[in-house]
């Protein structure tokens, strides 16, 4: 059995960083508490206007007062935030790029849903994807599982009943599968998007979405695949953001020897305008990327 820690210690990860993971990954605890506590709607709006669940809330405030608490981070990036959240004052030198809680509308009906988490060195937290050190997700299904990486392959984790995280997975490879999911309604995808779909379908490929990016992606991760949330007729950025939520699956997708593509260019060499930069994502399969990548350009 290998721990979370022995795994970190095994890396060549600077000790406050090893703290840092550590630190964030048994928020799992938690958070997972308080989806029982936590199941109405707040009835408050986050910066895009969309309903927050009590959830998306708490697992906000809970992160940012441990966080803060902690004094290992000099700013954070909330997808629940307007404005990046500042610690000067702090000892440790990263900032934290984070979706407190992924796939929200899912929570009332018990489907998996997750935490997503990029660390940055240094202070500024609007960086490019490929600047990365580490980035990782907890996912909230029957297991609690962690997927992690600090630019040394990807790992995935199991809390145990002890509540310690245990090795399950190293050196995960993402295979040429043939899942695909896509958001969006499908009368408001750009003409170039259905053609992907319909290539998708004729390669024989077999659909899967739940609207939890997290719980999609990392089927995909496993079984190989695209995920896509795509520009939409009228919206041409899509919904998904780039800093919270492309950017560490991304970097976690890139490890795993997968790749993620606005349809045009890799997004982790994409320079952020500002916290909340939208993006049209397609995320998984090196050769599916390419694939989307080439249909894209060839109109
Ligand atoms: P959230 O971060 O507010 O939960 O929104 C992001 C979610 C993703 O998890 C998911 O892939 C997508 O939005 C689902 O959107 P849609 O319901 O339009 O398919
Ligand atoms: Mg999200």
């Amino acid at each position: 059995m290998t721990t979370l820690r022995q795994y970190l210690d095994s890396t060549a990860c600077e000790e406050p960083l090893r703290d840092l993971i550590e630190l964030i990954a048994y928020q799992a605890i938690p958070i997972r508490e308080a989806f029982i506590e936590n199941q109405s709607y707040a009835g408050t709006e986050n910066v895009y206007g969309e309903e927050q669940a009590a959830m998306d809330t708490w697992a906000d405030q809970h992160l940012i007062g441990v966080l803060g608490e902690s004094g290992m981070v000099k700013a954070i990036a909330s997808e629940e935030q307007e404005d990046i959240v500042l610690f000067p004052d702090a000892m440790g030198d990263y900032s934290v790029v984070m979706d407190p809680l992924d796939g929200s509308s899912l929570i009332q009906v018990n489907l998996a849903v997750g935490t997503i988490i990029g660390i940055y060195p240094g202070g500024n937290a609007l960086k490019k994807g490929e600047e990365l050190t580490a980035a990782l997700y907890m996912l909230y299904g029957p297991l609690t599982v962690l997927t992690l990486t600090v630019g040394e392959g990807v790992c995935t984790f199991a809390l145990n009943k002890e509540g310690i995280y245990v090795l399950m997975e190293k050196d995960i490879r993402m295979p040429e599968g043939k899942l695909y999911g896509t958001g969006g309604l499908k009368n408001e995808w750009p003409q170039e998007h259905m053609d992907f779909i319909s290539l998708c379908e004729q390669l024989g490929g077999k659909i899967r979405y739940s609207g939890s990016f997290v719980a999609d992606f990392h089927q995909i991760l496993k079984y190989g695949g695209i995920y896509c949330y795509p520009a939409l007729n009228g919206k041409p950025t899509g919904k998904l953001r780039l800093v919270y939520e492309a950017n560490p699956i991304g970097f976690i997708a890139a490890q795993a020897g997968g790749a993620i593509t606005d349809g045009r260019r890799n997004l982790l060499e994409v320079q952020p305008e500002k916290p909340d930069h939208r993006t049209p994502i397609y995320v998984g399969s090196r050769r599916m990327i390419d694939l989307v990548q080439s249909c894209m350009k060839s109109l």
